[in-house]
């Protein structure tokens, strides 16, 4: 969602920290190629120009181009700005108990989905979770939280049979006392318009279930019309929160980033596509480093230790850093970007990474290229794939047969290895460390 916006920006940054010397008309250059940027992502004007306003403001004051390092200096002001306009949100109150969630939003916004991919969040913290739905409007709609909830597992369904709002309300807060779960989470049906007379019965559940948290669902796809659905639901409800949907889709963006400027509610996750666990706590800082090409290590690092031990993540990183990296790290490694929700979600982490999605032979890895290519690595000796060199023509041949696939194949993937390689280089010369003194902290 971000790609393109990150892209310019990055490109942007890249050409100030290269000018060395800095003027004072690079800064501003600089700064309007930001608001282009901006307004290409959908951005209002009005945000736009008060982003550039307040960044151009504390560049003056913090007189930059005198600074020690200019561009450095340019680059987090601009990153505690756009982390201002994302805005910090805090994470759910977990500790309360019970701890009751309703979810709010126009028809096909996500609700459901969502309920149970907050379901998944908090089940996976080590919560009991209870989930029910109000929606008895939509025939299967209480079906579809059902089959969700059992696909998580461990999940309480506190579902009435009754067909009444009032009946599934007090039963699913019965449930929730009687089988002591720590968080309920409430799917509604969904409104066709904010006017609708189901507002009504948002206020009825509100009534009865007081929930601690009334989050709005809704479709970043919308563009502009999110920002009237939010503050309409806001006049009506008081809402604790936004939760963001199709954030994977080629919405470009301005959504998220001006969201909390014109609506003043706080983003608190952010859903990036239809399975469960595609749902991320809106972390403002983090979302700021990726949108300035900065990387999000920190994602990525959650994101490991969630599909892979500790020791094995330990393992493959001392290795990567003294510059191993052997077929076999390479199958064990495809193995787990798979389990990760697949190379383009990773490669969003890296430092510029939506670019290098771009690159030939990269975005293109599918997953059944995947499979192919652990078969392939599977079928190698030990020897070979610990040193690809000796990988001639006929041991090619051998490979090709016993894996299913061809020589070219076979030598596309050992061609791939090579690039990996190649990358494993620079990435260690550029090293983490610049990474994060880019961030300034
Ligand atoms: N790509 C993508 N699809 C999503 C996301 N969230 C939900 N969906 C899909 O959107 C469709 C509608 O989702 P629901 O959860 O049923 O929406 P809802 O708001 O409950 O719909 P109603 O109950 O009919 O109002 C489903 O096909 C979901 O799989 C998301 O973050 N990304
Ligand atoms: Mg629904």
């Amino acid at each position: 969602m971000f790609d393109s916006f990150s892209g310019k920006i990055f490109g942007i940054f890249e050409k100030l920290r290269r000018s060395g010397v800095l003027k004072e008309t690079d800064v501003d250059e600089a700064l309007r190629a930001i608001r282009i940027a901006l307004l290409e992502a959908d951005v209002s004007l009005e945000v736009a120009r008060k982003f550039i306003a307040d960044v151009k403001e504390k560049a003056i004051g913090q007189n930059v181009v005198k600074s020690v390092s200019p561009a450095q200096t340019v680059i987090k002001i601009v990153y505690d700005h756009l982390v201002e306009l994302l805005g910090k949100s805090e994470l759910p109150d977990r500790n309360k108990k019970p701890y009751k969630i309703m979810t709010v939003g126009l028809q096909g916004a996500g609700k459901t989905t969502t309920t149970g991919k907050l379901a998944k969040f908090f089940s996976k913290k080590g919560k009991k979770v209870a989930t029910a739905s109000t929606d008895i409007h939509r025939p299967a709609a209480i079906e579809q939280l059902r089959i969700l909830s059992q696909k998580i597992g461990g999940i309480v369904f506190a579902q009435s049979e009754e067909n009444s709002v009032k009946e599934i309300c007090k039963f699913a807060l019965e449930t929730v006392k009687n089988e002591n779960v720590d968080v309920l989470i409430l799917d509604t049906a969904g409104r066709l318009h904010i006017d609708d007379v189901k507002m009504e019965e948002i206020q009825e559940i509100r009534r009865i279930t007081e929930p601690d948290e009334i989050f709005l669902v809704a479709d970043i796809m919308t563009g502009q019309d999110a920002f009237n659905i939010a503050k309409k639901f806001s006049e009506a409800l008081p809402l604790s929160g936004l939760i963001l949907t199709r954030a994977d889709g080629d919405a470009r963006g301005g959504v998220a980033l001006s969201m909390r400027a014109l609506t003043g509610c706080e983003i608190k996750f952010l859903c990036t596509g239809e399975r469960l666990e595609d749902i991320e706590f809106f972390d403002a800082e983090r979302i700021a480093s990726r949108l300035l090409g900065m990387g999000d290590v920190v994602s990525l690092v959650e994101k490991a230790q969630e599909n892979f031990s500790r020791e094995e993540a330990e393992k493959a990183a001392k290795k990567l850093q003294a510059g191993i990296f052997t077929f076999d790290d390479l199958a064990s490694q495809m193995e787990n970007i798979s389990k990760m929700g697949g190379l383009k979600t990773i490669l969003k982490m890296f430092p510029n990474g939506g670019q290098l999605e771009n690159l030939p032979g990269v975005g293109d890895v599918s997953d059944k290229a995947v499979t192919g290519s652990i078969a392939i690595i599977k079928s190698m000796t030990k020897k070979e794939r610990a040193n690809h060199k000796i990988i001639n023509g006929s041991r090619k041949k051998r490979i090709a047969a016993g894996s299913g696939t061809t020589v070219q194949e076979v030598n596309k993937l050992i061609k791939r290895y090579e690039g990996m390689l190649d990358f494993l280089k620079k990435m260690r010369k550029k090293g983490l460390g610049k990474m994060m003194s880019m961030i300034g902290k």
